[in-house]
This record gives structure tokens, C-alpha cells and sequence, in this order.
């Protein structure tokens, strides 16, 4: 498979309205800085940076009726979500560069407009320690970015629920969730009655990250579009310390970059999330240089060498 050659749109979203720490909302700016734009282009991608977006500021006031913010929430996630499905109906492969995770309702129910418009499989991979899949009677904060995945299965706001027009925007057996590790009480309820897919730390532990993405992975076809909602503190927070919600336990460095590589392998990724990156926690930018190296793998830089090596093996 060879690397993607597509066009990259990088959309800025400076916000941490959903998050219950402040921070994430320079997480653009930290990714720029990493080098993010130059690493895709040594992959071979050709880059736009379409700048940041603009929103409310965060009022920081407590939850009204289970939610954090919402007004705030539903003004990020309408201007995400323009500016994810323009680019994709462009052409272009967005990456939404968070901010904190409710961004992922305004990018995902983007695509999955795109997709249902274009006659596309959509698949989610939520690689996350966290399910995001409270509503507002599960949730222990109010804050929002613990309810996208939820929201996007149609549970939530009609404001969030409808970003896309039709509702839901995805149907539980679209996502794969990957890396989680904690789940509220409610929300463990509630994901095992939608059924969703998780593959948790028990299981990569128990299995290995090779056979858990070829788990991920099993089914997809050229017509599937994959979209990458990667939450930061899916890493182990050992290398990865600069995210508001640290879960001990994560993925190491070779997992989460065997994990990008497969995904890379199979030549369809369409969009990505980069989400959940809190540089004022971080230590001299070492998360978001990590996050630029695992993104560097998810658009194949290691495939020369292995197809190199495989020819080699015969
Ligand atoms: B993240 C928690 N489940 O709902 C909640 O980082 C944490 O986007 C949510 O995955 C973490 O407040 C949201 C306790
Ligand atoms: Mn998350
Ligand atoms: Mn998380
Ligand atoms: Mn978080």
C-alpha cells in the first residue's frame, strides 16, 4: 500500500469549553510548533493550514441541566463541523487540530454527512483512555468532551444530536474504541447496552496491539472511509504527561505507533482528530512532538522500510 498521497487541510479549533481542565485550548498552536506540517510533508502529503478557527471564550461556569458550557460547545462544534465537511468536499483530507474532544461532534458528523453524500462506509477509531460516552444523567462533570461518542450515536442536545441535519450521525456499530481505560459507572451501562466495540487495555494487554488492529481493521473495503479521533491520553501518560486527564496504564511508544502503522497500511484514512493536547501541562512540548512522530506513522512512514524488508524476506 503505498503512502497517501492526498492533499491535507490543518483546521485550528483553540478551545477547552468541554473540558473540565483549561489548556487544551492552545493545543493548535503546540502542534504547529512540533512541526507538524513539515513531518506530513516529509511523508510526501501536501499541506494547507487553514489557520484557527474562532468561537466563544470559556466562561469556566458550573453545569445547567448536566452540561458544561453548551451554548459555548454547539458555536465550536458548528464552526467545525463547516469547516471539516468544506475541506472534505474539496477533496482534502481534514485534520482538525483540538482543543478538547467535543470538537470530535462537529468533525465526525462532517464526515459522516460526507460520507452518506458520496455513498462511504464511515468507521470511527476512537483511540482514547476514556469511552466519551456520558449523557447528561451519567455524567460525573457536565463537561462535554466526556459525551461525544454518545452524542453522535444520537444521545445528547438536539443542537449536538442534528449538527449534520440527520440524526444520528453514526450508528454505534461504526466505531472501534481503542485504549480505554476508564469508564464511568453509568456510562460502562450504557456502552455495553449499545454495544459498542471496545477493544481496552485488558484486552491489548491479553492480546497484543497486532491482533487487536487487525481486529480494528477486519471488514474494511476501498469504498471505507476511516476517520482517527485520536485523544491524546490515549497514550501512556509516562510519555505522554501534557493532557488534562491522565490515565495511568496506556499504550507505550511502540504500541501506539504499531497501532498508527496499521492504520497506515491500509491506505484509507480519510480524516483525523488530534484532541485532548494540554501544553500548559505538558513538559517543554514533548506530547505534541510525540503526537506529530505518531502522526508521521499514520501516514506511513515506516511503509518503505517494511516493504523493503518484506521483499528482502521473499
Ligand atoms: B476525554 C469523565 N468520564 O465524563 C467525564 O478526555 C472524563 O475527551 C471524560 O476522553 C474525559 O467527565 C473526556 C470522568
Ligand atoms: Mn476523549
Ligand atoms: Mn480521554
Ligand atoms: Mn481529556
Amino acid at each position: 500500500t503505498p503512502a497517501l498521497s492526498r492533499t491535507v487541510a490543518l483546521i485550528g479549533a483553540p478551545t477547552d469549553v468541554g473540558a473540565g481542565a483549561r489548556g487544551a485550548s492552545m493545543g493548535p498552536e503546540a502542534l504547529r510548533v512540533a512541526g507538524l506540517a513539515d513531518a506530513l510533508r516529509a511523508q510526501g502529503v501536501q499541506v494547507l493550514d487553514r489557520g484557527n478557527l474562532h468561537g466563544p471564550a470559556n466562561p469556566w461556569q458550573p453545569a445547567q441541566g448536566g452540561y458544561r458550557h453548551l451554548d459555548e460547545v454547539v458555536a465550536w462544534n458548528r464552526a467545525v463541523h463547516a469547516a471539516v465537511h468544506a475541506e472534505l468536499q474539496h477533496g482534502h483530507l481534514p485534520i482538525l487540530l483540538g482543543g478538547d474532544h467535543c470538537l470530535a461532534m462537529g468533525s465526525i458528523s462532517a464526515v459522516a454527512r460526507h460520507c452518506r453524500a458520496v455513498g462511504r462506509t464511515l468507521r470511527v477509531l476512537w483511540l482514547d483512555a476514556h469511552a466519551d460516552f456520558n449523557t447528561s444523567e451519567l455524567t460525573p462533570s457536565g463537561n462535554l468532551h466526556g459525551m461525544p461518542v454518545a452524542v453522535l450515536c444520537g444521545f445528547g442536545p438536539t443542537a449536538l444530536t442534528h449538527l449534520g441535519g440527520a440524526s444520528p450521525a453514526l450508528h454505534p456499530s461504526q466505531v472501534r474504541q481503542i485504549g480505554i481505560r476508564s469508564v464511568d459507572p453509568g456510562e460502562k451501562r450504557f456502552v455495553h447496552e449499545q454495544r459498542l466495540e471496545v477493544y481496552d487495555m485488558r484486552y491489548i494487554d491479553e492480546m497484543g496491539m497486532r491482533h487487536t488492529m487487525e481486529q480494528v481493521l477486519a471488514g474494511l473495503d476501498d469504498n471505507t472511509h476511516l476517520h482517527v479521533s485520536f485523544d491524546v491520553d490515549f497514550l501512556d501518560p509516562d510519555i505522554a504527561p501534557g493532557v488534562g486527564t491522565t490515565v495511568p496504564g496506556g499504550p507505550t511508544y511502540r504500541e501506539a505507533q504499531l497501532c498508527m502503522e496499521m492504520i497506515a497500511d491500509t491506505g484509507r484514512l480519510g480524516s483525523l482528530d488530534i484532541v485532548e493536547l494540554n501544553p500548559a501541562l505538558d513538559e517543554r512540548n514533548r506530547t505534541a512532538r510525540l503526537a506529530v512522530d505518531l502522526v508521521e506513522s499514520l501516514f506511513g512512514k515506516s511503509t518503505l522500510m517494511r516493504e523493503h524488508q518484506v521483499r528482502r524476506r521473499g
